[in-house]
């Protein structure tokens, strides 16, 4: 801390709070917090590698299932990146280690009428009961990960492990925990918070809280 900061009583929260704000990192209406909430609806699902699969299906040349030993054998990435979620919490340079959302589509290979998709997840024992919707052009970024390790460790079951979604530039409901599959659309469709009034893209930048 600088002189400043211990004159005016200012924690550590509250100087990194400032530090994200003066480098354009923290959006409008979102405070920093150093701990990692754990926010969802439903019950944390049972993990079995035996049935486990990941479906890409809708508009794509080349519908997949994908076995957890499939996913797992694709190639990996690191990204770093922010998370903002709209109950106005943000973390900061999360350590994100998984299988690039590209490297998925390009397996797939999305149709030229694709535009939109609808990502699903688990709510509780219903594998696809969470979803949520975003253009294509926002997932198909290589910041998008399928993420398995945060911070060098496998990823928590409460936050989504053994595989979630992250979609670091749009608020963290698009990033869906216990991700299980991808639909291609031809037209944008809500989603499990869309259709309760959340905002179709939400840009946390712009405060596309609502719709
Ligand atoms: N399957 C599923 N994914 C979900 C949710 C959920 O209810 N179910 N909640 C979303 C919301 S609103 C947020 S803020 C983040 C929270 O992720 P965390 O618990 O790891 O912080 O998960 C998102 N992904
Ligand atoms: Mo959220």
């Amino acid at each position: 801390m600088v002189l400043d900061d211990y004159v005016h009583g200012r924690d550590a929260r509250a100087v990194l709070e400032r530090q994200m704000r003066v480098e354009g990192r923290l959006p409008p209406g979102q405070s920093l917090t150093l701990k990692w909430p754990v926010l969802h609806d439903g019950e944390v699902p049972k993990f079995d590698p035996a049935t486990w699969d990941f479906r890409v299906g809708g508009l794509v040349q080349h519908p997949l299932t994908l076995s957890w030993a499939e996913l797992t054998a694709l190639p990996r990435r690191q990204v770093t990146s922010d998370f903002h979620c709209v109950t106005r919490w943000s973390t900061f340079d999360n350590r994100w280690e998984g299988v690039p959302i590209q490297a998925v589509l390009e397996r797939a290979r999305p149709q030229p009428e694709a535009t939109h998709v609808m990502v699903c997840g688990h709510k509780g024992e219903a594998r696809y009961g969470y979803t949520t919707n975003l253009p294509l052009a926002d997932l198909d970024r290589p910041d998008v990960l399928l993420v398995l390790r945060n911070h060098g460790q496998d990823l928590d079951p409460e936050h989504g492990g053994p595989l979630r979604l992250v979609v670091p530039h749009l608020y963290a409901w698009k990033s869906a925990k216990w991700v299980r599959g991808l639909i291609l659309m031809e037209a944008d469709k809500p989603g499990y918070w869309e259709r309760a009034g959340y905002h179709m893209r939400g840009d946390p930048f712009a405060e596309e809280r609502f719709g």
